[in-house]
């Protein structure tokens, strides 16, 4: 039976604010910011922990060895030697923000009848560009079934951020559906990271019907405003389009197209009147997890500053309480990802599959969070100042808390990846 599946990120042992990402408004304003990878991680296992209480299968991607020693070897470096640029590249752990780890194309859009996945290359920030072969790795593990064909990225320079800028609507999750490619094009005041020809390029490999794949451009307004990503102004889940009014270029042709092709979607729109696109992205309202709930109702998990935003707060009230597709709103605190831009939506990617065909230890219950907490709670720096990268003794720490992870959850055939 095939299910939606939500693969967390686990948020590593390295995280920290040096800044990398430009474009991205809340990366940028929190550079220089002492981090708290330990309580970063438990956030992101309460997420989890509550997105089991509702009654959704969730699994979980583990964090990258970090610093990728592997990378700066290739650069003809190492991390004692390395500049303070490099050891911050080299060291982050934007790995934890899976729904940028690939584009995953479920089993009744293709042609082979098998769920595709495609790492995504992240070739436009230098500190995301080394994460795929990691990725890569895991992805080879966890969907080593033949129920599933994995991919290695599409080649540079067509950038590729994956599932952050996919959208998959379908009646239910195992019909066919309609697969949504949204991309950006340069000449804003920030990258446009997500390259047309990677999109096509990850829709012909998945093989998917031409009839109901969509390319669709981002705004401009969008990408300039910090919506580095589709998915911070635009979610969809079963047959709800969730977007605010600013999302897309030619909004009203996508919309004409999408119900051309899913006769049955249900649009909801959010007015740039009602909620601003600063504060869209500022809230995150949009980078919520849509989820469809056991009892068929459809949920929207948003982080804690979208309750904090007053017009997003009202938004939210006046639809609950009225007659629209999201019938429950559930709040999480992820703030220590949230500072670095990542929501509650970044940190994860969905697979819809039969549990049945992944292997088991990426997948997740209540007395395995607890056991991953433990190893958080024990091994995981407290803080991470921004001018303490460097450190050797930092480094120690992060590879052996990541070593008793892998050793608790049994993956330590991943141990240089
Ligand atoms: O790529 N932040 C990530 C956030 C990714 C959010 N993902 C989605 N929207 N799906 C990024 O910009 C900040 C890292 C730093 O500055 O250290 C960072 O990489």
């Amino acid at each position: 039976m095939l299910v939606e599946i939500n693969f967390d990120g686990i948020i590593g042992p390295s995280h920290n604010y040096a800044g990398l990402s430009p474009g991205n408004l809340a990366a940028t304003r929190n550079r220089g910011l002492t981090a708290h990878p330990r309580a970063a991680a438990l956030q992101g296992i309460a997420k989890m922990r509550a997105n089991l209480r509702l009654g959704l299968t969730q699994g979980i991607l583990l964090p990258h060895a970090r610093p990728d020693h592997d990378w700066l070897a290739a650069l003809a470096s190492d991390y004692a030697d390395a500049d303070s640029h490099l050891q911050a590249q080299a060291m982050s752990a934007s790995a934890m923000w899976a729904a940028n780890a690939a584009t995953v194309s479920p089993a009744p859009d293709t042609a082979d009848g098998r769920c595709h996945l495609t790492a995504a290359n992240l070739v436009t920030m230098p500190h995301r560009s080394h994460e795929w072969p990691g990725t890569l790795a895991q992805l080879r593990l966890a969907f080593a079934d033949p129920a599933f064909a994995v991919h290695a990225p599409v080649p540079a320079p067509f950038g590729d951020e994956g599932a952050a800028n996919h959208m998959r609507l379908a009646a239910t999750h195992d019909a066919p559906g309609v697969e949504v490619f949204v991309y950006g094009e340069p000449g804003g005041p920030f990258p446009a990271r997500q390259h047309p020809e990677a999109s096509r390029a990850v829709a012909r490999r998945h093989g998917l019907d031409s009839a109901r794949t969509l390319f669709v451009q981002q705004s401009d307004e969008a990408i300039a405003a910090g919506a580095f990503h589709n998915d911070v102004v635009a979610v969809a889940n079963g047959r709800v389009l969730f977007a605010h009014e600013q999302a897309f270029a030619d909004q009203d042709r996508f919309y004409d197209d999408l119900r051309a092709a899913l006769p049955e979607v249900e649009i909801v729109e959010v007015p740039a009147d009602q909620v601003s696109l600063g504060d869209a992205i500022a809230s995150y309202l949009f980078n919520a997890q849509l989820v469809t709930l056991p009892t068929g109702e459809t949920a929207l998990i948003v982080p804690e500053e979208a309750r904090e935003t007053p017009s997003v707060q009202a938004w939210l009230e006046t639809h609950v309480a009225g007659n629209g597709p999201i019938r429950q709103v559930e709040v999480v605190d992820v703030r220590q990802s949230m500072a670095n831009g990542g929501g509650p939506a970044c940190l994860r990617l969905r697979v819809v599959a039969d549990p049945a065909t992944i292997d088991s230890r990426f997948l997740v219950d209540a007395a395995r969070l607890d056991r991953i907490a433990s190893v958080v709670e024990m091994h995981w720096p407290e803080a991470i100042d921004a001018d303490a990268i460097g450190d050797p003794a930092l480094v120690t720490r992060i590879e052996s808390a990541r070593r008793a992870l892998l050793e608790t959850l049994g993956t330590v055939e991943l141990i240089d990846r």
